[in-house]
């Protein structure tokens, strides 16, 4: 039987009682249904890399250490501090240099180095995200003709930013050697259409030939999704824990949540911004609404990450000091994670939802609030038309996160909607949810990757009409 090899930057190897990783989560019934070789990084950073092998039912994970240099310049650097910045529409951010490229470079070729000492031909070999996007080339530069499918978490942005990347020309037409690129939007997969009709000159120039025939690469969307039903049941037991009830015991009125990795793309600042002209701009509801922003820091040796960390604590610390009193503060700002379960609670407890990201590959914290709330009496949604999810969640109030007055006036919306409105809006998203549940998403991409014809995937040339 193929084995599907999952090559992704962690790798989340299962470990009792530990929480799911983001990555895990998307990939569990893949892991479930195929024998699976999960490899990449173990998170280690030694002077004399280790590769450890460890077996898990039928599913094996390879796992390598990275020497210091790698993690600087490969991790830290280019993929951290270029790719992501970038790609996040941020060229602003970036901070380029060759030596980081080229240690980015040398990990995927690591890893490739790894990979071909255990691949077998008939091997199915599903890569993830942008700090591994040429490691196609670099496997069928050792000659391997696999099937090789790619998936970008993250958005890609137009041609017009892309190409101020240095050495795009290189790194980006590199993706032609995988069978198939899948993106979170059809909006991202028409910015590559574009990327490569314009500075590949046609379609056909991303075909490429090795040995024993003709192959072409081909695009799809495949929006990720969420264990819905499962997500459900878990608020519902988790909003009545201790924990959740004495969150709720500890604010007068109604509880507002974010949840977001500490990341300058999620907007806090800017959501903080807007929460502050909601309170000038609505004093009646003060102390009657609580706004809790859960931020588990990320990233931390990344510059860019610390100054965002200044900037939410100084913005956070300015509300609370203009608009608290003795029995109420209107910003409760916490630096560290919760468990799965914890979340789900506080989520269902949560009256708001706020997802305001400046730009997003597609945002799980939205899809889990939506599956979290009691259809009876559900909370609102408010959601960022920048995020990948605003693709499908139609029925959240969509906002533009740069507009603070905007925003505010969408809270003050949410926090006034009559109980038909708020159920309309949840049995619209949920459906939305159901309709594209996580369990099918692996199998749906391994299915167009897999050999043989398939309707799913459209044309390069639709996705450049409609890009235009
Ligand atoms: C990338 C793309 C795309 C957050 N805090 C805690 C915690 N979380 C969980 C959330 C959610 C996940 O982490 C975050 O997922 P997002 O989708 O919001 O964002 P990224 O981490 O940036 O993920 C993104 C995703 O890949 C999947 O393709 O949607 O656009 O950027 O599940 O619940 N989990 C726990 N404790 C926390 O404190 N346990």
């Amino acid at each position: 039987m193929a084995r599907i090899f999952i090559i992704s930057n962690r790798v989340a190897i299962p470990m009792a009682g530990a929480n799911p990783g983001g990555l895990e989560v998307v990939l569990k019934a893949t892991l479930k249904n195929h024998p699976c070789v999960w490899l990449g990084w173990s998170g280690e950073v030694n002077a004399d890399p280790q590769v450890a092998t460890l077996k898990k039912g039928k599913n094996t994970y390879i796992v390598t250490d990275l020497p210091p240099e790698d993690f600087d310049e490969y991790y830290n650097g280019f993929a951290n501090r270029v790719l992501w910045p970038i790609f996040h529409y941020r060229l602003d951010l970036a901070e380029f240099s060759r030596r980081d490229l080229s240690g980015y470079l040398r990990v995927n070729d690591r890893f490739a180095d790894e990979l071909v000492k255990v691949l077998a031909p008939d091997d199915i070999v599903w890569v993830h995200d942008y700090h591994l996007i040429p490691l196609a080339k670099a496997l069928r530069a050792r000659g391997l003709q696999n099937r090789i499918g790619f998936f970008l978490h993250i958005p890609l942005p137009p041609p017009e930013i892309l190409t101020a990347m240095p050495n795009h020309e290189t790194l980006i037409p590199s993706l032609g050697s995988y069978d198939l690129v899948g993106f979170q939007t059809d909006g991202d997969a028409a910015n590559f259409a574009r990327y490569l009709a314009k500075e590949l000159g046609t379609p056909s120039h991303i075909s490429h030939r090795v040995s024993g025939g003709a192959r072409s690469m081909r695009i799809g969307t495949f929006p990720v999704g969420i264990e819905t039903r499962d997500f459900t049941r878990l608020a519902g037991r988790a909003v009545k824990t201790k924990f959740v009830q004495q969150v709720l015991k500890s604010i007068p009125g109604a509880l507002m949540i974010g949840v977001d990795r500490l990341d300058y793309s999620k907007g806090i600042p800017n959501r903080l911004e807007a929460y502050e002209r909601f309170l000038i701009a609505h004093p009646q509801w003060h102390d009657k609404i609580t706004y809790l922003q859960i931020t588990p820091k990320s990233r931390s040796q990344i510059k860019e990450y610390s100054d965002i960390e200044q900037a939410v604590n100084s913005i956070s610390g300015r509300i609370n000091g203009a608009f608290s009193d003795a029995a109420w503060a209107p910003v409760r700002y916490v630096n560290r994670p919760y468990s799965r379960t914890a979340l789900a609670g506080l989520y269902r407890a949560a009256r708001v939802g706020l997802v305001t990201p400046m730009r997003d590959g597609m945002n799980l914290v939205a899809k889990e609030y939506v599956a979290s709330q009691d259809p009876e009496d559900p909370g609102v949604l408010i959601l960022s038309r920048f995020a990948g999810a605003a693709d499908e969640m139609r029925a959240a109030l969509l906002v533009n996160p740069y507009d603070p007055d905007a925003v505010g006036a969408a809270i003050a919306r949410a926090m006034a909607m009559p109980l038909g409105e708020r159920k309309s809006r949840h049995a619209e998203l949920y459906a939305t949810l159901l309709d594209n549940d996580i369990g099918t998403w692996g199998d749906r991409f391994l299915k167009v990757l897999g050999p043989g014809p398939s309707g799913e995937v459209q044309a390069l040339s639709d996705f450049i009409a409609e890009a235009s």
